[in-house]
C-alpha cells in the first residue's frame, strides 16, 4: 500500500503541473492509469510505451519538448537513468513491478513497504486522483491486471449489470462479465497503428460512463466499438481454432499467423474455460 501522504504527493504533483507528459504501458492497466490521472487535470499528453516496457532514448525527444514541465511514468517496469538525466525535468514514476532505484525520480511503488504488495498501477492512480466517478475506469484497469480490489463491492452495487455474484477470481470477471468486455475494448483500442491507438485513447479520455462504450451511443464511442468488433472477429476465429485443437494432452501448443498478436489473451481465456490444461501459445 502507498500511504495517504504518498497519494496526496502524487495528486499535488499533478495539480501543480502546467502540462505533463504521461508515458504509460500499452495495456489496460497502463491505459487506465493514464486516464485516471489525466481526467483529474485535463491537461497534458499521453504516449504509449510499446514493445519493450522501458522508458529509454525512444522518449527523449518528447521529454525534452519545452511544452512539458513534468513527466509521469505509469505501469512501466523499467526506466533508464540516462532518460532521467537527459530529460532534466521532474520525473514521477508510479509502478508495481520490481523495485528499481534511480537518481532524481519521485518513485511510488507499493512493494517498497511490502514486497508482496503489487497493487496495479491503476489502483494507485485511482487512489491518487481521488475521483469516485472514475471507479469504472479503475476497475477496468485493476481487473485487467488480474486483481480484485477491496472496492469491487462498491462497483457491484453501482453497476450490478457489469459484474456478477459468481465472481470469485479475476478471470471470472475478465471472461464472464460486461466489465470484461470493457477491458477487451480498451485492450483492442491500443492495437493497430499507433496513430489510431492514440485516437482511441483520446476518445477514452472523454467518455464519462461505461454504457457509452458498451452501447456505442456517440459517434466517438461507436468508433471504439467498431474497432473492437473488427479485431474481436479475428480474435474469435483464432480462439475457436485453438479450442478445436484441444486434445487429451496436458499441454496445448497452437501456432497461428495473423496481423495482430493475441498470444497472451488467447492463452488466458483458454486457461479460464479449460482449467485442467496448461496452455502454451506459440506465434509465427
Ligand atoms: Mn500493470
Amino acid at each position: 500500500m502507498l500511504t495517504e501522504k504518498q497519494y496526496s504527493e502524487i495528486r499535488n504533483e499533478l495539480l501543480e503541473s502546467s502540462k505533463p507528459l504521461f508515458l504509460f504501458h500499452d495495456d489496460p492497466d497502463g491505459l487506465t492509469s493514464f486516464l485516471l490521472l489525466y481526467r483529474l487535470i485535463g491537461r497534458g499528453n499521453g504516449m504509449m510505451v510499446k514493445a519493450v516496457p522501458k522508458v529509454d532514448s525512444r522518449f527523449i525527444e518528447a521529454a525534452k519538448n519545452p511544452v512539458y514541465d513534468k513527466i509521469f511514468i505509469m505501469d512501466v517496469a523499467m526506466v533508464e537513468q540516462s532518460f532521467v538525466d537527459e530529460a532534466k525535468k521532474p520525473v514521477i514514476w508510479i509502478d508495481h513491478h520490481q523495485i528499481i532505484k534511480l537518481q532524481g525520480v519521485k518513485y511510488y511503488n507499493p512493494r517498497e513497504s511490502n514486497i508482496k504488495d503489487n497493487q496495479p498501477a491503476s489502483y494507485l492512480c485511482y487512489k491518487a486522483a481521488g475521483r469516485e466517478e472514475d471507479l469504472w475506469i479503475a476497475m477496468a484497469g485493476i481487473v485487467g491486471d488480474w486483481t480484485i480490489p477491496e472496492f469491487a463491492s462498491q462497483f457491484a452495487e453501482k453497476y450490478p449489470d457489469l459484474w456478477s455474484d459468481k465472481i470469485k477470481k479475476p478471470d471470472d470477471a475478465l471472461f464472464e462479465t460486461k466489465l470484461g468486455e470493457i477491458i477487451k475494448i480498451m485492450s483492442f483500442a491500443l492495437k493497430g497503428p499507433t496513430s489510431d491507438a492514440l485516437k482511441c485513447v483520446k476518445i477514452l479520455t472523454r467518455i464519462n460512463n461505461p454504457y457509452e462504450i458498451l452501447e456505442g451511443k456517440t459517434p466517438a464511442a461507436k468508433y471504439l466499438y467498431t474497432k473492437y468488433e473488427k479485431i474481436n472477429n479475428e480474435y474469435a476465429k483464432i480462439y475457436q481454432k485453438a479450442e478445436k485443437a484441444i486434445t487429451n494432452e496436458k499441454f496445448l501448443i497452437y501456432t497461428y499467423k495473423g496481423e495482430q498478436s493475441f498470444s497472451g489473451e488467447i492463452s488466458n481465456e483458454m486457461l479460464h474455460f479449460h482449467p485442467n490444461k496448461k496452455g502454451k501459445e506459440t506465434e509465427k
